[in-house]
């Protein structure tokens, strides 16, 4: 088989005004979507990471794309994982998610990877997981993802979306969010974003969540490195039983030694809540130093920057080795990357915790995928009876994604900007910041 095109769509989706430590959420959140055809017609899809730096990223290497068989891509293309961009600098800390200029080549590996496996599983009439050494799980569980937002479902003008969820800026108001969510979802666990408020507030909102929901349902709590050290101890000793029974701590502090510091604080206090990461741990360069260190328990895959499902499947393999859970991170997406995380994860046997996903938080209007959102259904998504990721492009949608993209001011994503804009204009990332 000979791949004789390759397209990317740089789309704009509605984003509602969503907080963390890294800002504010712009009104439109920005996708790629890549498109492989290969010389019988089929065509491998795949979605990844917005605005204009990973779509160039994608066109400079559409020349090695085309003409290259997708079987063995992999093994060409080797290099954007194995290449550039190691070391211990790939560090997120200071990059919102698809803008870290060292992990480009394994974001751009991933997408292309993905899309050839579609378009493989296209050709042969099987699933992605079951090419990728066979699924363990027919369906994945994912957890509900609240956060801090301001009022408004995203998008601007006559253009905006439905505010489903309303304002959430205190701790009744978050509980609000995860029932609406449980219900709509079926979730079974929450993770939930910090980072926001003095911290004080954010553990009785963990607190209340623990209240309304009960010890069945895990929690975890991610302020995305806006602690101190000693404050994360302070919260991790206050949230002991809040987070016991299958939650975690999900960066706390800042860089591996920060986490170390972090765990070696808590186990001198009797608190065992595991530390888990994103943002210390991003790749596998990291990994020997982190376990040294003893600074994460969980590590937060994602296809999407870890290299592909494959480099997934083999953290699973090393985390179990060390003893380290797995469990999956995610970034503003629509439904072929939720496809995607879900092959992903149902091929990966060591995956030890409900994926994230901000699916929810995403309209039905701004969906890509043909026949429209992927149902979650019990908290899980199912892996579909059909080949490949199992889900086409609607075509229409795309058009209107690209139309969306050449309207809106933005090329990247720019949390910092949209606080300043809307919320305060002195605002600063601040890290830590309590
Ligand atoms: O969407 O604001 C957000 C999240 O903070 C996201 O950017 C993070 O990458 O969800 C992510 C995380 O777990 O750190
Ligand atoms: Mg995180």
């Amino acid at each position: 088989m000979k791949i004789v095109d390759m397209r990317v769509h740089s789309i704009a989706m509605a984003d509602p005004p969503l907080r963390s430590s890294y800002g504010l959420h712009a009104p439109y959140a920005l996708r790629n979507v890549i498109e492989l055809e290969s010389e019988d017609g089929l065509v491998g899809i795949a979605e990844t990471y917005g605005g204009e730096k990973p779509a160039a990223a994608l066109r400079e290497v559409s020349g090695r794309v085309v003409g290259a068989n997708p079987y063995r891509l992999t093994g060409d293309l080797l290099g954007f994982v194995e290449g550039e961009g190691g070391g211990l600098d790939r560090s997120q800390t200071y990059h919102v998610p698809g803008e870290n200029p060292l992990d480009t080549s394994s974001r751009t590996y991933a997408a292309i990877e993905t899309a050839c496996l579609d378009l493989i599983g296209r050709a042969v009439g099987q699933p992605v997981c079951d090419l990728i050494g066979g699924r363990v799980r027919n369906e994945v569980p994912f957890s509900a993802y609240p956060f801090y937002k301001h009022g408004g479902g995203g998008g601007e003008g006559d253009d905006a979306r439905e505010d489903k969820y309303g304002e959430a800026l205190s701790p009744e108001a978050l509980v609000g969010q995860v029932k609406q969510m449980f219900d709509e979802y079926g979730f079974g666990s929450v993770k939930f974003k910090g980072g926001v408020f003095d911290p004080e507030i954010e553990v009785e909102t963990i607190r209340q969540i623990r209240q309304e929901f009960g010890p069945s349902v895990p929690l975890r709590i991610d302020p995305n490195s806006a602690w101190t050290v000693e404050t994360s101890i302070k919260v991790g000793r206050d949230l002991k039983e809040e987070l016991s029974g299958g939650g975690y701590l999900e960066d706390p502090a800042m860089g591996i030694d920060g986490m170390a510091a972090v765990r070696a604080g808590l186990l001198a206090e009797d608190v065992d809540t595991p530390l888990a990461s994103n943002v210390a741990v991003t790749s596998f360069e990291h990994i020997p130093e982190s376990v040294k260190k003893e600074a994460v328990q969980v590590i937060l895959c994602d296809h999407h920057y870890w290299g592909g499902m494959r480099q997934v499947q083999y953290l699973g393999k090393i985390c179990q080795v060390f003893g380290i859970g797995l469990s999956m991170h995610s970034n503003s997406h629509l439904g072929v990357s939720l496809m995607a995380m879900t092959h992903a994860a149902a091929a990966t046997k060591h995956l030890t915790y409900a994926c994230d996903t901000h699916y929810p938080w995403q309209s039905e209007k701004d969906e890509i995928v043909a026949g429209g959102r992927i149902p979650i259904v019990n908290g899980c998504v199912k892996i579909p009876k059909k080949p490949g990721l199992g889900v086409d492009l609607d075509y229409d949608q795309i058009a209107r994604g690209k139309a969306l993209f050449e309207k809106v001011p933005y090329r990247k994503r720019d949390d910092q900007a949209e606080m300043r804009m809307h919320v305060d204009p002195n605002w600063e990332r601040v890290l830590p910041r309590w």
